[in-house]
């Protein structure tokens, strides 16, 4: 019982504090004339889906919108029309900044090294986000939304319209439909709450078209016939190793030349290695002429190890999806070998549970 109303106390207060940073945060907005929609350095469907959705929503507020990313829209994401007007450089002048799916300065350094992170701590920067805990947050803005219990940033820039009574044109709707389904995985993980439905329907109902989006998104990702063959004989060479936990591909530079232009190599077959029974890890290496040696690491649920192997080589992550370069001439084997003794030793402790 105690429990229970302090819980609802903490929730008021939560709640309380939620609207007032929102209240700021749409004054801010309101105010300004030529806004800029920050996007960090690795774009994605949340990322992009709300950018594009700001550019519409306070386009239709008479608002002049520019979209900004420090790196290029990557191909998967171009079935969202307007990618192509996200620009890499801030225009000179500007009244606010929003920067959407990120609140760590660690994922802006592109605009850092540019000098023009400067730029946008001279004026009103808001931040909507949904990430828990990073390193590095931002600090030089208060006007801070940081949600944890949204799917996606496209769930909060839509709560925050609705409340502030902006419009949502049948095309802004579609954009904050694809930024949940990228977080949420087409709603099928842990992110996805009973709110990320409602606001799935509610989005319905402005006109966001669910089926027209994936059919484009699909359409996009489709791969031409060479690549379809080169797929197989990635499957081919895989190699399955500590008992057949963890999976290990390799691609050299030759097919990085021959492939990597057509389609992205590691997505390619990096889902299937974690669909064969028994596999905990899926590693897929790239090594390149002059030395370098990069991996994708990729973890089944249950097995939160992939950070801490890509951390062994000056690497980092998530629990579940991770990543490291090596460019001080260490041989493809022998980095090769310490990830498999990593993984091996944290198995072995994994699987006690
Ligand atoms: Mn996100």
């Amino acid at each position: 019982m105690l429990r229970e109303s302090s819980h609802s106390f903490y929730r008021k207060r939560c709640v309380t504090l939620y609207n007032k940073s929102m209240q700021s945060i749409v004054e801010a907005i309101t105010k300004a004339q030529h806004i800029v929609v920050i996007q960090a350095d690795n774009p994605d469907a949340d990322s992009l889906g709300s950018a594009l959705a700001l550019e519409h929503i306070l386009g239709d507020l008479g608002k002049k919108v520019t979209l900004y990313c420090g790196m290029n829209v990557p191909d998967y994401l171009r079935y969202l029309s307007g990618w192509d007007r996200v620009v890499d450089s801030l225009p000179a002048q500007f009244d606010a900044s929003i920067i959407v799916d990120a609140s760590t300065l660690t994922l802006l350094e592109k605009l850092g090294q540019s000098g023009q992170l400067a730029w946008v701590k001279a004026k009103p920067c808001v931040v909507l986000d949904h990430h828990a805990t990073v390193e590095h947050k931002i600090e030089f803005t208060s006007l801070q939304l940081v949600d944890a219990e949204a799917a996606s940033t496209g769930e909060i820039i839509y709560q925050m319209s609705k409340k502030s009574d902006w419009p949502i044109s049948a095309i802004a709707a579609d954009n904050l439909m694809a930024s949940i389904l990228g977080d949420t995985q087409g709603l099928t993980n842990d992110l996805t709450k009973a709110q990320t439905y409602r606001t799935m329907a509610d989005l319905c109902e402005l006109g966001g078209d669910r089926p027209k989006l994936e059919e484009l998104r699909r359409e996009y990702g489709k791969m031409p016939e060479k690549i379809y063959r080169y797929k197989g004989q990635l499957i081919a060479k895989t190699e399955f190793v500590v008992n057949g936990k963890v999976a290990i591909a390799h691609i050299p530079q030759a097919e990085i030349n021959e492939y990597s232009p057509l389609y992205n190599p590691a997505p390619l077959i990096q889902f299937d290695m974690l669909q064969v029974r028994g596999v905990a890890l899926a590693i897929v290496f790239k090594t390149y002429d002059d030395g370098r040696v990069t991996a994708a690491l990729r973890a089944n649920n249950g097995y939160p190890i992939a950070a801490k192997i890509a951390e062994q080589l000056e690497g980092g992550g998530h629990d579940y999806a991770a990543g490291f370069k090596v460019t001080d001439g260490r041989s493809y084997e022998d980095i090769k070998s310490a990830c498999i003794s990593t993984a091996q030793s944290l198995l072995d402790s994994t699987d006690i549970a």
